[in-house]
């Protein structure tokens, strides 16, 4: 296809920022659907994941990355800094988002990153504008950040409600090259659906578990099967210690039935297919902090 329109562009786009910021939900609006796990809770993005969103004319391939983070003494803070930090390089385009009035310290080590390591233009996003009454208070803050840093482009967005998000895109379109695509027209991302598996599932008990949660919860598929129309995915949820399994399965195993049963639904609607999931918990002290077990676990510097 690309190879009769000489004007088609493809490129990588970096999408950095504190956690919590949006990152995530960004990516999920501009692929018009669920890729990337999102929640209330800081740090819910451990790993790189591409999105991938061709469209006639062009090929953009999001990198959607944890939150940078300030707290990097556990050996996963430290594995999710440096899974950020990396998306920095090679792209062609970075996107830093802010949630938009609020400006934070861990805000401020992310620009100074840039500062120093960015090579490609980086787009200043502000995002949650919805809760924002009037869009003229976001003005000084401009003003104040483009003082600080020399960015291509200044873009207010809502990533939840999809403003200004077509545009933010329009605008990328700048920064990439003219090329061919990168990966076939119909994929969306380089993980594997057993590798998203896990996270819808990592996804429900993040939100699920509200205050409760454990931090160092992380998911292990052990059986992912396709027969037919059924895939057969038997999963193991870890946490460090046994009083945080009992907060996991929950009373009389309620709260355990119903993550299963929201990431059934939603991984049918992924797969296209009928799902089997069966879900156990299981304690596996010091994980977090441990580089083997990481590896062992699938936190494995990648790409
Ligand atoms: N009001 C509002 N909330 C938003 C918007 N975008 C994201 N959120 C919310 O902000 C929270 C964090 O969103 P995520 O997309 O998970 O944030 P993230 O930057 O990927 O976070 P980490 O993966 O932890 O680094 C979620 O509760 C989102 O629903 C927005 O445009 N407006
Ligand atoms: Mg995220």
């Amino acid at each position: 296809m690309t190879q009769e329109n000489e004007s088609f562009k493809s490129g990588y786009v970096a999408i950095i920022g504190r956690p919590n910021v949006g990152k995530s939900t960004l990516i999920n609006r501009v692929l018009g659907q669920k890729l990337c796990i999102t929640s209330r809770r800081p740090q819910t993005t451990r790993h790189r994941i591409l999105g991938i969103k061709t469209t006639d004319d062009s090929q953009l391939i999001y990198v959607d990355t944890p939150g940078l983070h300030t707290d990097s003494k556990r050996a996963m803070n430290r594995y999710m800094n440096r899974a950020a930090a990396s998306s920095i390089d090679d792209v062609d385009v970075i996107l830093f988002v802010i949630d938009g009035l609020s400006w934070t310290d861990e805000d401020k080590q992310v620009l100074e990153r840039l500062k120093k390591n960015a090579v490609a233009p980086v787009i200043l996003v502000l995002n949650k504008v919805d809760k924002l009454a009037d869009k003229d208070l976001l003005l000084p803050q401009i003003e104040t950040l483009s003082s600080q840093f020399d960015f291509a482009k200044v873009v207010p967005i809502s990533a939840r409600k999809g403003i200004n998000v077509e545009q933010l895109e329009n605008e990328l379109k700048q920064f990439v090259p003219l090329g061919d695509l990168i990966f076939p027209e119909d994929q969306f991302t380089d993980r594997s659906s057993r590798f998203l598996a896990a996270e819808l599932i990592r996804e429900k008990l993040f939100r699920q578990l509200g205050q409760e949660l454990p931090y160092s919860l992380t998911v292990e598929i052990e059986e992912f099967k396709q027969e037919n129309k059924l895939y057969r995915i038997g999963a193991v949820i870890y946490v460090e210690r046994s009083g945080q399994k009992s907060i996991v399965i929950g009373k009389k195993g309620e709260l355990l039935k119903s993550v299963g049963r929201e990431a059934r639904i939603e991984m049918e609607s992924l797969f296209d297919s009928k799902v089997f999931l069966q879900l156990w918990v299981k304690v596996r002290d010091g994980w977090s902090d441990n580089e083997r077990m990481l590896k062992n676990l699938g936190y494995n510097d990648e790409l």
